[in-house]
């Protein structure tokens, strides 16, 4: 018998194809549930450092597209990590992993306001998102910002900050407003 998982997850692929709409270039993978399904699919799929330059891969719960317009993400925001172009080699896989980890495995305590994650793989510089349900419960958003730091071994003197996606589509230009940092 495997061993379930709390939630199921779906893993999405997406590609940067001109003649479709975003939308379109999202492409649902396969879901899991059982810590086993997980291992042999992380195993089959490339790793996010050997993707080509933007794509991404995502990770939700089962039902929640990796969208701001999901009703889950809508009044969300989420958790950024951005790497500089030589963390692709050393720690990109390994932040992505560990965030899987914590996703999966549940790691926090506000696990409930978790909806996924994105690795974006971009040539100015890789991102990773983790992606919360409710920007305004800033108690659930501060703990899952300080469990992420401290399970990825970010230092300490290396800011994370929380954007809300409303601000995300807002932006204009590249000055990005942060509502929460750890
Ligand atoms: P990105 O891929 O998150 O980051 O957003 P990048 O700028 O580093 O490539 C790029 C563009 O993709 C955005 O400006 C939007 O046009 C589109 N896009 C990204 N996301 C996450 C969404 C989304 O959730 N919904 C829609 N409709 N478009 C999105």
């Amino acid at each position: 018998i495997k061993h379930p998982l709390q939630n199921c997850w779906t893993l999405w692929y997406y590609e940067n194809d001109r003649t479709q709409t975003w939308e379109k270039n999202q492409k649902e993978i396969v879901s899991f549930q059982t810590v086993e399904d997980f291992w042999s699919l992380y195993n089959h799929v490339k790793p996010a450092s050997e993707l080509r330059q933007g794509t991404d891969y995502s990770l939700f719960k089962q039902g929640i597209k990796p969208m701001w317009e999901d009703g889950a993400n809508k009044r969300g925001g989420r958790w950024l990590i951005s790497l500089d172009k030589k963390q692709r080699n050393n720690e990109l896989d390994r932040y992505w992993l560990d965030i899987i980890l914590c996703l999966i495995g549940e790691a926090f305590e506000h696990s409930d306001e978790v909806c996924g994650a994105v690795v974006n793989i971009r040539q100015k510089g890789d991102k990773i998102g983790v992606w919360t349900s409710d920007a305004s419960n800033s108690a659930a958003v501060v703990e899952i910002g300080k469990k992420l730091k401290e399970r990825l071994n970010i230092p300490p003197r290396t800011t994370l900050g929380y954007e809300i996606h409303k601000d995300t589509i807002d932006k204009t230009g590249s000055v990005s407003k942060y509502s929460y940092t750890v």
